[in-house]
């Protein structure tokens, strides 16, 4: 029994990128059924609801993630041996195991919040850097699969008030954040390493059951007791939903997803929470969302608008390679610059979705020093390029190779990525369209540009040209936005004489 415990302990430590490999979301269009299947277990709200909570999610745009917890303490090292070529990632280094992990490793793990001490943890700096940065929302991790909470919740002696700290963190972060103005949604693992209640595979004899039970009355219960301590959030973020044991407890996922919806109206949660009774998850049997925004986007981008049948999406996103929570080395790895991270961000807005930037403090509270340096960067681009990512949607002009459409009303914005080397921009207009570029401008400076119609007539081409003109004087290292003003009109084509063939 011990030997396959040891043995279960090794696969779960070593298998856990495979698993998550497994998991991987591949962003392909969800099969549906030729006929609709009836579901008792099928989505609660609507495919695309428009109330104000989830209308204010679309205006978003950026957002902030925060990965916090005991990981930050070895922050993805231990004793000078790092783990980052070991199966573990930042938080989850619990998981480490094999010839490189320290013996009695989940024992020390599991005894670290005896010094979880963050002495300089201020939220209100934490939020005013958010601000700066430019994120609407922010999503923190109130519980890891460590199952360590951040609150002093009255259900697991394994929590903040048991720490040398004691102060309840999850409380710090909702009022700081929601003091700038920013919106909070909560991070929560279901899925427990440590919980005796906690089971991988469906339970199946009645002892099983009974203790899956008991999880399940202790998920609620921590659930509930967020939502009320914490009335100020906007959601919910699920994660670790994917073993079977979680899976086959729809009957349960629904009810309980109906329950939290009910005491805390405008409540968003992504599909990552529940699956329905033919255990299909993010989408259900007949190829609807489940929840109100697709969250299968991590560390991936949807390939182009029209896969996402019109759903909800936000893409969250590391700034080392993988690693959500403080890495101590970010030495020998590709770290995103603030020009990768800003290209990802116009990228998702031409799609219609938010972009959520993760961060990762140190066992003191602070950000990894890079991490301060690209929030201010992103700040400052986001301050000057405000109008073409807030409250912004995909466009329907044709895709360009400069830069990434957004639209709002009238006015449409192409940031610029690819700048031209003869310093004209130009855009495809379909030729049948009833909307034509009038006015164009640099957004930074409100410089007005040339716009001139260049119809190049190729034969079979369905689109004329509308040229911008860049001023050689206007030089910059970022990106920048070109702000178009569309207007009524019907396009004019030069046609002179069709050659006989
Ligand atoms: C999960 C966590 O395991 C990880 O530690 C981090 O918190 C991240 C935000 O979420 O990791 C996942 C979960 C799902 C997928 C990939 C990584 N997925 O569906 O592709």
């Amino acid at each position: 029994m011990k030997k396959l415990m040891l043995n279960l302990g090794l696969l779960i430590g070593l298998c856990l990128s495979t698993a998550m490999q497994a998991q991987a979301w591949t962003g392909e269009k969800q099969e549906k059924p030729k006929e609709k299947v009836v579901l008792k277990y099928g989505p609660i709200t609507p495919a695309h609801r428009t109330d104000e909570a989830m209308q204010k999610f679309r205006e978003y745009g950026l957002g902030q993630f925060i990965h916090w917890g005991i990981y930050a303490i070895p922050g993805n090292e231990w004793n000078g041996v790092s783990a980052r070529k070991g199966a573990a990632a930042s938080e989850w280094i619990r998981s480490w195991s094999g010839p490189t992990a320290p013996k009695d490793w989940k024992d020390i793990y599991d005894n670290l919040y005896k010094q979880f001490n963050p002495k300089d943890f201020d939220a209100k700096r934490w939020a005013k850097q958010a601000k700066d940065m430019g994120a609407k929302y922010m999503i923190f991790t109130t519980k890891h699969h460590d199952g360590f909470a951040l609150w002093p919740t009255k259900y697991w002696d394994y929590n903040i008030s048991k720490t040398p700290y004691k102060k309840d963190i999850v409380k710090q972060v909702v009022d700081a954040y929601t003091a700038e103005g920013i919106d909070v949604f909560l991070y929560f693992s279901i899925l427990e390493w440590n919980n005796p209640n906690y089971l991988y595979n469906a339970p199946q004899t009645p002892e099983e059951k009974a203790k899956f039970t008991k999880f399940l009355q202790y998920t609620e219960n921590q659930l509930l007791e967020l939502l009320k301590n914490y009335p100020q959030i906007k959601g919910f973020w699920f994660d670790g939903t994917w073993d079977a044991s979680w899976k086959s407890a729809y009957e349960f996922t629904y009810n309980l997803e109906k329950k939290l919806r009910e005491k805390h109206p405008g409540l968003i949660i992504g599909s990552r929470f529940r699956n329905d009774e033919n255990l299909k998850r993010h989408f259900d049997t007949n190829g609807e969302l489940l929840g109100d925004y697709e969250q299968g986007w991590e560390r991936k981008l949807p390939k182009n608008y029209e896969s996402l049948n019109g759903n909800d999406w936000d893409c969250v996103m590391t700034i080392p390679p993988n690693g959500w929570g403080y890495m101590k080395d970010w030495s020998g790895i590709y770290t995103k610059t603030s020009d990768d991270l800003i290209e990802m961000l116009m990228r998702s807005r031409s799609m219609s979705g938010n972009f959520v930037v993760n961060f990762g403090p140190d066992g003191q509270g602070n950000f990894h020093p890079e991490e301060d340096k690209i929030m201010k960067e992103i700040g400052a681009w986001t301050k000057v390029n405000a109008e073409a990512i807030y409250n912004v949607e995909h466009s329907p002009l044709s895709l360009s190779d400069y830069g990434y459409f957004t639209k709002k009303g009238n006015t449409t914005y192409l940031t610029v990525f690819n700048r031209p080397v003869n310093n004209i921009v130009r855009l495809a207009v379909d030729k049948k369209a009833t909307e034509v570029p009038a006015y164009v401008s640099l957004l930074s400076g409100n410089r007005k540009l040339e716009l001139k119609q260049s119809d190049i007539g190729i034969d079979l081409d369905k689109n004329t040209y509308y040229d911008v003109i860049l001023p050689k004087d206007f030089q910059t290292d970022k990106a920048f936005v070109i702000k178009i003003e569309m207007q009524q009109g019907t396009v004019k084509t030069d046609k002179l004489m069709d050659a006989k063939m």
